[in-house]
């Protein structure tokens, strides 16, 4: 893949720290656009340098970080990359990854509007505002290239619940059921939901006749399921 880069009046030649940046394809020439423009593509986490990010969906070399910002925004424009100032390695990412160490990486990520960026490529929204059944909120979130988050790790869980507007004393919907088999609590992802996260007494599917409890939210720090009727808050993370 041949990159031509077309660097506009006033914009740096190659990448600052720290800088946003906007890219746009035309006629297979890439416009690069500084910080001149009010709505950025991409941005430095200074915090997350030198952190390494695997696995990678895909990996180029480049001779810089702003050609790798090129490769990584076209055709698709992926969430997260990072390129090694040593190695040319140039990776773009998609979902969270690991966080060993590696020196002279340096990691960009791509500006999602209404999504807060709390993990390397890991883009929530929590609405925590306004309350809805399960079917809706799977519907908000995925109208937005979006689902209801899936917490299948303690990690994940302590990001979503220590975010400064996490509601908890109330309920917050995320992405696990146990429609398909009673009482087997499955993520979207078909990976199992598990024990160590219920809360004391969950799941119990209600107790109650004719009233089941398939649907699965976070109470405080914990799951509990209830009815995928009860209105709630809810979590959406971008796929
Ligand atoms: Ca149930
Ligand atoms: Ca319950």
């Amino acid at each position: 893949m041949k990159i031509v880069i077309d660097v506009k009046e006033k914009s740096p030649a190659k990448c600052l720290k720290g800088s946003f940046y906007d890219l746009r394809v035309d006629n297979f020439k890439y416009h690069v656009i500084g910080t001149s423009v009010g709505w950025h593509n991409w941005q430095e986490d200074l915090t997350n340098s030198n952190h390494q990010y695997s696995p990678s969906i895909l990996i180029a070399t480049a001779s810089s970080s702003l050609e790798c910002l090129l490769v990584c925004s076209d055709p698709v424009e992926y969430l997260t990359t990072s390129f090694n100032n040593a190695t040319g390695e140039c990776h773009c990412l998609n979902g969270i990854t690991g966080t060993s160490s590696q020196p002279g990486n340096r990691i960009w990520f791509r500006k999602v509007d209404g999504f807060t960026n709390i993990w390397p490529g890991w883009y929530v929204r929590l609405v925590s505002d306004v309350t809805v059944d399960e079917a809706t909120a799977v519907l908000i979130c995925s109208n937005v290239g979006a689902r209801l988050a899936v917490l299948d790790t303690n990690d994940k869980i302590n990001r979503i619940t220590a975010l400064p507007d996490y509601p908890s004393g109330s309920y917050v919907l995320v992405g696990a059921t146990d429609k398909q088999t009673e009482g087997v609590y499955m993520w979207s992802t078909g990976v199992n939901v598990t024990d160590s996260r219920w809360a004391t007494g969950d799941p119990n599917n209600g107790g109650i006749p004719g009233v089941e409890e398939d649907c699965v939210a976070l109470s405080s720090s914990f799951f509990i399921d209830l009815p995928c009727t009860h209105l709630a808050y809810f979590v959406c993370e971008k796929v």
